[in-house]
């Protein structure tokens, strides 16, 4: 662990309203705004956005959240996410209506939610989907994770795993449609590599599975610290600016247009 809380921005990406109100096990959602909470710490990537990540043997919950608008009026949403997430945002302003408590209304586990299509705020995707990777731990964050696959070694390559893998496809029943239709998405531009970056980065360092962990660390800790001190953004309303001048901008709106929340640990 590092030194002092981190504070993650949990990204707000929507369940698709059909799905609530034709899934069995959504019944109890009917007609409510339901969100998959995903943690992030480089909201400005949010413009790259492919696919929600998940542990497909993880445990989530649906939890109810009262949150309130800017007239001090109330309002009621669902978040997914896992239960130690939940117990630790019902102590920062999203709680069941009373400080400290979180309601589940269900428990789903990460297999559940695979599949689910989503809209996420500002991503170039009209709907996105749930899918599995192997590194997303249920102890760090909110057990979600936005896909960036221009900028996140990791993204890139479970994203293409999917791809190559057949025998992965099949073991999560996973639809093509849900994989094949999404490309990296140039966001931010790095002197020297590039607008995708952790493609990049991924085929200097061999990376040839989500499993190789010692390559990808390596492709990771070259992207993230060129990409932060040296990335451009090319995508969005900031595109022109440094990541270091517009990360701020972009999380401030997210949150004054409640497309995300903040959380900390
Ligand atoms: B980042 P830290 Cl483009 N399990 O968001 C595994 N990984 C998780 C996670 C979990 N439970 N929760 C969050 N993360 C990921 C974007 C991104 C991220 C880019 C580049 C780098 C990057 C798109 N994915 O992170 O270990 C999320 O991925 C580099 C560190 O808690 C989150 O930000 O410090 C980051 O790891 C949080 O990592």
């Amino acid at each position: 662990e590092g030194a002092g809380p981190l504070e993650y921005i949990g990204v707000k990406l929507q369940v698709e309203k059909e799905v609530i109100e034709s899934h069995d096990s959504f019944r109890a959602l009917k007609g409510k705004q339901v969100f998959l909470i995903a943690a992030t710490l480089r909201p400005e990537t949010i413009y790259g956005v492919t696919n929600c990540w998940i542990a497909s043997n993880g445990i989530y919950g649906v939890y109810e959240v009262v949150v309130s608008r800017d007239n001090e009026k109330t309002e009621t949403e669902y978040y997914i996410m896992t239960p130690r997430a939940a117990r630790n945002m019902a102590y920062q302003g999203y709680d069941a209506g009373e400080f400290g408590k979180q309601k589940e209304i269900l428990q789903l586990s990460g297999e559940e939610l695979i599949g689910l299509p989503l809209k996420c705020p500002e991503c170039p995707f009209d709907r996105i989907y749930v899918l599995p990777m192997f590194n997303v731990s249920t102890q760090k964050g909110t057990g979600v994770v936005m896909s960036v696959p221009s900028d996140s070694p990791d993204d890139y390559r479970a994203l293409l795993d999917l791809k190559e893998k057949v025998g992965l496809r099949e073991k999560f029943h996973l639809k093509n449609e849900w994989i094949f239709p999404f490309e990296p998405v140039p966001v931010v531009d790095v002197p020297t590599f590039g607008d995708l970056s952790a493609k990049v980065a991924c085929e200097k360092f061999h990376v040839r599975s989500q499993n190789d962990v010692d390559a990808l660390k390596k492709a990771k800790d070259l992207v993230y610290l060129k990409g932060f001190y040296e990335g451009k953004l090319v995508k969005g309303p900031y595109a022109g600016q440094l990541v270091q001048e517009a990360k701020n901008k972009i999380k401030n709106d997210l949150l004054s247009q409640k497309k995300a929340v903040v959380y900390c640990e």
